[in-house]
């Protein structure tokens, strides 16, 4: 057990400070904070229309957003985010309050 253990940690302690660096950074911490793995829900894919460049998701809770879950339609930032899913995938998708919108900015893990 300890031969799995150490390089663990010593992962652990090489990464940790890599990340507070990152963040730290000026140039950085708009899109890190943009893209932050913690401010991706999780969401069912329910409906895609490309012509209207909007999604349907039932989605988790949206903590940044401060939306609790429910099936919603969002407009897609770009069309081609639409290319990625196909419905019924689980995703995990970024979503922003642009104007009155909720856009989803990016997804992973579709198809
Ligand atoms: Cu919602």
């Amino acid at each position: 057990m300890k031969s799995i253990a150490i390089p663990v940690a010593f992962f652990a302690l090489l990464a940790s400070p890599a990340i507070a660096q990152k963040a730290a950074d000026p140039r950085t911490q708009q899109s890190s904070a943009a893209t932050n793995a913690a401010d991706l829900a999780d969401g069912e894919v329910r409906r895609i229309d490309k012509g209207a460049g909007k999604l349907t998701l039932r989605h988790g809770e949206i903590k940044h957003l401060d939306m609790p879950g429910m099936t919603m339609v969002f407009q897609v930032q770009e069309p081609t985010l639409l290319d990625k899913v196909k419905v019924g995938d689980k995703v995990r998708f970024r979503a922003e309050k642009i104007g009155a919108a909720y856009v989803v900015t990016a997804i992973e893990g579709g198809k």
